[in-house]
């Protein structure tokens, strides 16, 4: 593993070193997966957070506890970082994480189990700009510089986790049968609701309509905002700079458009089309006009 200012390089892929070491990454490799773990993987601001108040909500029955008393990174941790190896054991069955590894980089213990997986993608595009505005925010990760000079970064993969692309396709070829759960950050704003259902489903939970309004109702974006076990005021402001932006920014669909250019819009297309051109996905943002 090799360092590179603020990073550490595993596999080529950019890892904060405020939150990665070749500790952490040594773990996750030697990370024993049990079947009832459940893990959601997401490229960096596909909607992570959003899944850490989600997850524990539908498993608890809508017991609001965990979400208002540990904070998210605690009680959904993240496999790769270095809290993981501290607070891992001490989560009480079935474990939730979150993971943003490629599929080809998860532990050999992952493919071996029947830890079911949800997939959240977003449109690359509100992807770039909330990360735009993550590393105004950020101390801890390089400046972005001008928006121009982000967005090519971003289509070039010198980012975090990479190519956006690489990220999405790795896990669209995964195997993993009736294992693994698809859903994008689009359908959850469009119909949290109907979100929530078709992940308990997924994970053969029973919900009364009552529990349902009750678990929508606080992973909605305003409440979460208030929510200081999820919205991050409990970091420092050396380390997430609030006047800059907000970690839980704006939290909608499409705000790419106030960002982009004509012509930024166009490359950036052309870019990820070609990219992902010859694979079988398909997104909801996908019926949009160039
Ligand atoms: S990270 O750093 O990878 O963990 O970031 P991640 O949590 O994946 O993504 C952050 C973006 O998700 C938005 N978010 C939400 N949107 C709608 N509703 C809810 N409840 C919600 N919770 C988090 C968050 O605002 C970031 O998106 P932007 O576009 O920057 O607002």
């Amino acid at each position: 593993m090799e360092e590179e200012g603020k990073y550490i390089k595993y596999h080529g892929l950019l890892c904060p070193k405020e939150t990665h070491s070749e500790d952490s990454l040594k773990y996750l490799e030697g990370f024993n997966m049990r079947d009832d773990d459940v893990i959601a993987i997401t490229y960096p601001k596909s909607g992570t957070t959003w899944m850490q108040e989600i997850l524990p909500l539908i498993l608890n029955g809508g017991d609001l506890t965990p979400v208002q008393t540990i904070p998210n990174w605690a009680r959904v941790p993240w496999l790769e970082e270095t809290r993981a190896a501290q607070v891992m054991d001490k989560l009480t069955p079935p474990r939730l994480m979150v993971s943003h590894m490629p599929y080809d980089l998860m532990p050999p213990s992952f493919f071996s189990s029947k830890a079911k997986v949800i997939y959240v993608a977003r449109n690359p595009k509100d992807v770039m700009v909330s990360s735009y505005f993550f590393h105004q925010m950020a101390t801890f990760l390089d400046d972005p510089g001008t928006f121009e000079e982000f967005l090519d970064k971003f289509l070039a993969g010198q980012v975090l986790f990479g190519k956006w692309t690489d990220h999405v396709k790795s896990w669209r070829k995964a195997d993993l049968g009736d294992r693994i759960l698809h859903i994008t950050y689009e359908e959850m704003v469009e119909d949290l609701k109907g979100a929530v259902r078709c992940i308990s489903d997924f994970l053969g939970q029973k919900m009364s309509e009552e529990t349902l309004e009750k678990v929508v109702s606080h992973c909605s974006f305003n409440t979460m905002k208030t929510n200081s076990m999820s919205n991050y005021s409990l970091v420092p402001q050396e380390v997430l700079d609030t006047k800059k932006s907000n970690f839980l920014r704006k939290g909608i669909s499409g705000d790419w458009k106030n960002h982009f250019s004509p012509e930024q819009e166009a490359k950036f297309s052309t870019v990820i089309k070609e990219e992902i051109r010859g694979s079988d996905i398909k997104f909801p943002w996908d019926e949009e006009p160039l």
